[in-house]
C-alpha cells in the first residue's frame, strides 16, 4: 500500500525522509496556483528559482520574470503572483523564471532529496491523485506555509488530496489525518473558510488580490500535472 505523509512547513523537512518518495509541493495562495493555471493555460515551463537575484540573471538572458515578495510583485519582473498574470495569453509559449516568498523555497527544498517533485494546487488536486494511484510509489505532501508556519489553504490541499486516495493509502503521521479531517469538515464550503479563516488571505485582501483568492479555492479548475525536469516544471 502507498504510504503517505504530510509536511505542514518546510521549517520541519528535515524530520522527514525523501529518498525515493514522491514529494507533491503546494503553496494554494498562490505560487503552486499560478503555476498550475498558467502551464494549463499554455506557458511552456516554469523556472523556479530562490532568489530574487537568479530571477534577474534569468531575466537579462530575455525569460520572462515572476513573482513576489511579501505579495508584492519584484519591481524588476514581468509580472507578479496573480494566477490571471500567468494565464495571458503573452505568455503562451514562453518559460517564466519565478521566485515567490515560500512556494519557490519549498520546491527547493523538496528537489534536494525526493525522487520526483509534482505541483500540486487545489486547481489540478484530482489529476496528481490519479497520478499517484498510477505511479504507487510513497508520497510526502509538502506545504509551502508562509515564513515557517503552517497555513490553512496548503493543510486543506493536503486533506483534499487525503480524500481521493483515502482508500489506497496508509497515513503514517498525525499532520496528515489532520489535514483530511479539517477538508472534510471545509469542502462544501472551501473558498470561504479560506477567504474567512487563512491569515494569507487576510494579507492578500489588503493587497487587493480578493480575485485571485476564489479562483485559487477552486477544486479542479484544470487537468495538469506539472512535474519538475531538471530546472524546469512541464506539464507531463
Ligand atoms: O509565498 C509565496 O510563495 C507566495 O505565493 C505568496 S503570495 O500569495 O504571492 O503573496
Amino acid at each position: 500500500m502507498i504510504k503517505i505523509e504530510t509536511c505542514l512547513t518546510p521549517e520541519i523537512l528535515h524530520l522527514h525522509q525523501l529518498e525515493g518518495k514522491i514529494a507533491v509541493v503546494t503553496d494554494v495562495l498562490r505560487a503552486t496556483s499560478c503555476m498550475v493555471a498558467g502551464l494549463n493555460a499554455g506557458v511552456k515551463s516554469v523556472i523556479p528559482v530562490k532568489k530574487v537575484e537568479e530571477a534577474l540573471t534569468y531575466a537579462a538572458k530575455g525569460y520572462v520574470t515572476a513573482g513576489e515578495r511579501g505579495g508584492v510583485k519584484v519591481e524588476e519582473f514581468t509580472i507578479g503572483n496573480s494566477p490571471y498574470e500567468h494565464m495571458e495569453e503573452a505568455y503562451h509559449g514562453k518559460s517564466i523564471c519565478m521566485t515567490t516568498t515560500n512556494g519557490t523555497v519549498a520546491i527547493d527544498a523538496a528537489r534536494k532529496s525526493a525522487d520526483q517533485v509534482v505541483i500540486g494546487a487545489l486547481l489540478n488536486v484530482s489529476s496528481i491523485g490519479r497520478y499517484i494511484k498510477e505511479q504507487q510509489k510513497d508520497v510526502i505532501i509538502i506545504c509551502a506555509g508562509w515564513k515557517g508556519n503552517p497555513s490553512l489553504e496548503d493543510t486543506l490541499f493536503a486533506g483534499a488530496l487525503v480524500d481521493q486516495l483515502k482508500d489506497e493509502v496508509e497515513i503514517t503521521d498525525d499532520a496528515t489525518y489532520m489535514a483530511l479531517s479539517q477538508y472534510q469538515s471545509a469542502k462544501n464550503n472551501l473558498s470561504e473558510v479560506i477567504q474567512n479563516h487563512a491569515s494569507h488571505a487576510k494579507r492578500l485582501s489588503g493587497l487587493k488580490a480578493q480575485n485571485d483568492l476564489a479562483f485559487c479555492a477552486t477544486e479542479d479548475y484544470c487537468d495538469v500535472l506539472p512535474i519538475l525536469n531538471g530546472d524546469e516544471i512541464t506539464i507531463k
